[in-house]
């Protein structure tokens, strides 16, 4: 981590405008040498009697991004963010807030304390609060419905969308709008200033009620019908926005600070910031200690199928120049209209402008010719997951690649040691394995294997940054065949429930359970969606393991040509067009004779039964994979599954789960269950050693 500056307030002086700059990177976090530092050179910058006006600026990337969300679990320090914004609105001489950069949370809510606000053309504003399951709790629920009316309020706090500069000064959230110097522009703002600004942030209530109460109300209802009871911060917005249309500012930022306090000992908000930890701890890679990322400004794929277009939808939209290749006129015409549908929807949405996406249209180069990639700085392979085919192309990369290109393949579970052997230069060559849609899952699993060199791993999480993902280290392990982190825990996730369902579950049960648990489907629905055959013949492609127990169910649904949504029959059968299905009644009549077959007596499992069992075998094939070394920490496997497989995020992820219950309990649930499967539920020995050691998969992370 790196070290906070000593001091990261400094107060300037230009003439008569006193300058407090903060300088305390990254993101200049509002942590409490920050608050104390402002506080101080706020009070001599009032105190100086040649001070006419005060500017808040600040150093680096960007004005605070918020309070320093590290602190949440420490002892609370003096001065508050609520103390410190107070100071500030009260301060006898006008405070200019010069933003550059996303202010962000806190940060925001520094520059509404300020009498005044200035911001460069490019800077954007926001309060994200909710997607740490939090609020404004340093009086943004309160000022910012005083400066842009309850409405524009609640869509800010309820969205964390980011607002651009031009926005912000279109509906009065900032004053003014600069493209030349920032700094300049704010120290002459400040001199034309010559008052505290009539405060614009009456501290009587806002509003009479009426109409305003009729949004009031109407947001309660929505907030309660689009999430329920567990959605805790939205519900505490609506409070928060309600108080500051009835009471006093006092009497509201009473109740903002006691509504912050609640969400912030929430359960969901604990997950929702270990999951944003989590994402950005997955991003260091022990590689950074040796290379850096490559330059790479050409990309190319090879094979533009679903995956291939989605990343080359993906690399388009960062800026990349991208090569794909596909095989023979009709494979480039069904990828060129894949990638067009993609643009087409998002022009007719209103998310890109006809000349952006005309724009981004003039980077893509569609072709036949494999001799077309030795331009490219990666190079991507993208087709299905057949070894020799894959193995095959692979080699013909590698000999019209240029020298120092990084080969890729986008292979879930094929043998990434051999295939990068294929390519004739494995130090080169790295697995990138996206999720699907390509263009939309932010996760990408980078896999290392032996003879990788640091250099074209560290290319490879270098490139995923730059198009926003979010890059998984995942090593290849001895007899990797299950895929990395994500896939291999989806086997265990599988197997798992395959068992309940030939032991007496029914697929809509199972899948009833895992929803109810937060999971946006079950298993059987994303394997309707998925295709059957895929996995299938991902099941086919390797030899049966002996010691684990085998379900055919699922073989037995594709022999009879039931594949899920794409023929219209699978678990579920689908009429026309619909992606939501009504039970295949013959599938329940196939397990009940599949059961008679197999001898087994149907028994029943509780929708508990069923989330427990489950859970337990993703946690171990979790610890499994940290004891084998393919994941490198516990957090990993919390992003894999959150971004990979839909894990609720407001849970963190499994293994932050597990921490929760504790691992000793953990271990001793799975004691009971061993017997029945030991492949799934025998304690992996990380877990052991956790229980043993009351530790917590934290302490490893
Ligand atoms: C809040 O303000 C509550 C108040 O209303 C009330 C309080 C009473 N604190 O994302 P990046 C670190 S809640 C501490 O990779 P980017 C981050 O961990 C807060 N650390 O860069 C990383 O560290 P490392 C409301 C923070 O350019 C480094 O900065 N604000 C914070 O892709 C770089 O981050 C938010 O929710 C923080 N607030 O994106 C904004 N923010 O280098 C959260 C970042 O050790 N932040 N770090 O891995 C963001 O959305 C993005 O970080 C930002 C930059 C857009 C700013």
């Amino acid at each position: 981590m790196k070290q906070a500056p000593k001091h990261p307030v400094r107060l300037e002086r230009q003439g008569t405008i006193a300058l407090i700059v903060i300088e305390n990177p990254p993101v200049n976090a509002l942590g409490v040498a920050v608050r104390r530092g402002i506080a101080a050179a706020l009070n001599a910058a009032v105190a100086h009697d040649k001070t006419d006006a005060i500017v808040i600026a600040a150093n680096g990337r960007t004005f605070p991004a918020g309070a320093d969300i590290r602190e949440f679990d420490m002892a609370a320090q003096e001065p508050s963010l609520g103390q410190l914004f107070d100071l500030i609105e009260n301060a006898p001489k006008p405070v200019v807030a010069a933003i550059h950069g996303t202010a962000l949370g806190g940060g925001l809510e520094l520059a509404m304390a300020a009498h005044y606000r200035i911001a460069s053309s490019d800077a954007r504003m926001g309060l994200p609060e909710i997607h740490l399951g939090l609020l404004p709790g340093a009086g943004g629920t309160q000022r910012l419905p005083r400066l842009i009316g309850a409405e524009l309020a609640f869509d800010m706090m309820m969205s964390g969308n980011q607002l651009s500069a031009g926005i912000c000064a279109e509906i009065g959230l900032i004053d003014s709008v600069t493209s030349g110097d920032l700094r300049s522009e704010a120290v002459a703002y400040a001199r034309t200033l010559t008052e505290v600004r009539p405060t614009a942030l009456n501290r009587t209530h806002l509003m009479d009620g009426g109409d305003y109460m009729a949004t009031v109300a109407a947001r309660r209802a929505q907030v309660k019908a689009d999430l329920g009871a567990g959605a805790l911060a939205p519900l505490k917005i609506v409070d928060c926005v309600e108080a500051a249309l009835l009471l006093p500012m006092d009497a509201g930022l009473q109740l903002e600070r006691a509504a912050f306090e609640d969400c912030l000992a929430s359960r969901e908000s604990a997950g929702l910031r270990h999951a944003f930890f989590a994402e950005r701890r997955a991003a260091k890679f022990p590689e950074a200690a040796d290379a850096k990322p490559a330059k790479v400004e050409r990309i190319a794929i090879v094979g533009g199928g679903t995956m291939g277009s989605g990343i080359a939808i993906a690399g388009l939209q960062s800026g990349f120049a991208v090569t794909l290749v596909e095989q023979g006129e009709s494979g480039v015409n069904a990828a060129l209209e894949q990638i067009g549908a993609f643009y087409e929807r998002s022009i007719a949405k209103g998310r890109l402008s006809e000349a952006q996406g005309a724009a981004a249209l003039t980077h893509l180069q569609l072709t036949n010719k494999l001799d077309t990639l030795g331009e490219a700085d990666l190079i991507i392979e993208a087709i299905g997951e057949d070894f020799d085919l894959k193995a095959s192309i692979l080699a013909e990369i590698g000999a019209v690649a240029k020298p120092d290109a990084v080969i890729a393949t986008n292979t879930s579970y094929l043998d990434l040691s051999a295939l990068a052997a294929a390519t004739g230069r494995p130090a080169n060559t790295i697995g990138l394995h996206f999720f699907a849609p390509a263009q939309v899952n932010k996760l990408v699993e980078v896999g290392v294997h032996d003879a990788a060199s640091a250099q074209a791993v560290m290319t490879g999480v270098g490139f995923a940054k730059a198009m926003g993902k979010t890059p998984v280290r995942a090593r290849v392990h001895k007899g990797f065949g299950s895929g990395y982190i994500g896939n291999a825990i989806l086997e265990a996730y599988r197997l798992a429930a395959d068992i309940m369902l030939e032991d007496g579950a029914t697929p809509a049960q199972i899948d009833g359970a895992m929803r109810s648990f937060g999971f946006p489907l079950g298993p059987y629905q994303i394997a309707d969606m998925s295709g059957l055959d895929i996995a299938y013949a991902r099941r086919q492609s390797k030899p049966r393991d002996p010691d684990v127990r085998y379900v055919e169910i699922a073989d037995k649904m594709v022999e009879q040509g039931w594949l899920g949504q794409k023929t219209r029959r699978g678990y579920y059968i689908y009429a026309e067009g619909q992606r939501t299905g009504v039970p295949n009644g013959d599938v329940l009549k196939m397990i009940s004779e599949h059961r008679a077959h197999k001898g087994i007596t149907a028994r029943k499992f509780s929708d508990r039964d069923i989330r427990d069992r489950i859970l337990l075998a993703i946690v171990n094939a979790g610890a499994r994979l940290l004891g084998e070394g393919v994941a490198a920490r516990p957090s990993d496997i919390d992003t894999v599954m959150v971004h990979g497989f839909g894990y609720p995020r407001s849970r963190g992820g499994p293994m932050m789960d597990a921490d929760a219950t504790t691992p000793s309990i953990i271990a001793s649930r799975l004691s009971v269950l061993a017997p029945e499967e030991p492949s799934l539920w025998a304690a992996a020995p990380v877990l052991t050693m956790l229980a043993q050691e009351r530790q917590k998969f934290a302490d490893l992370n």
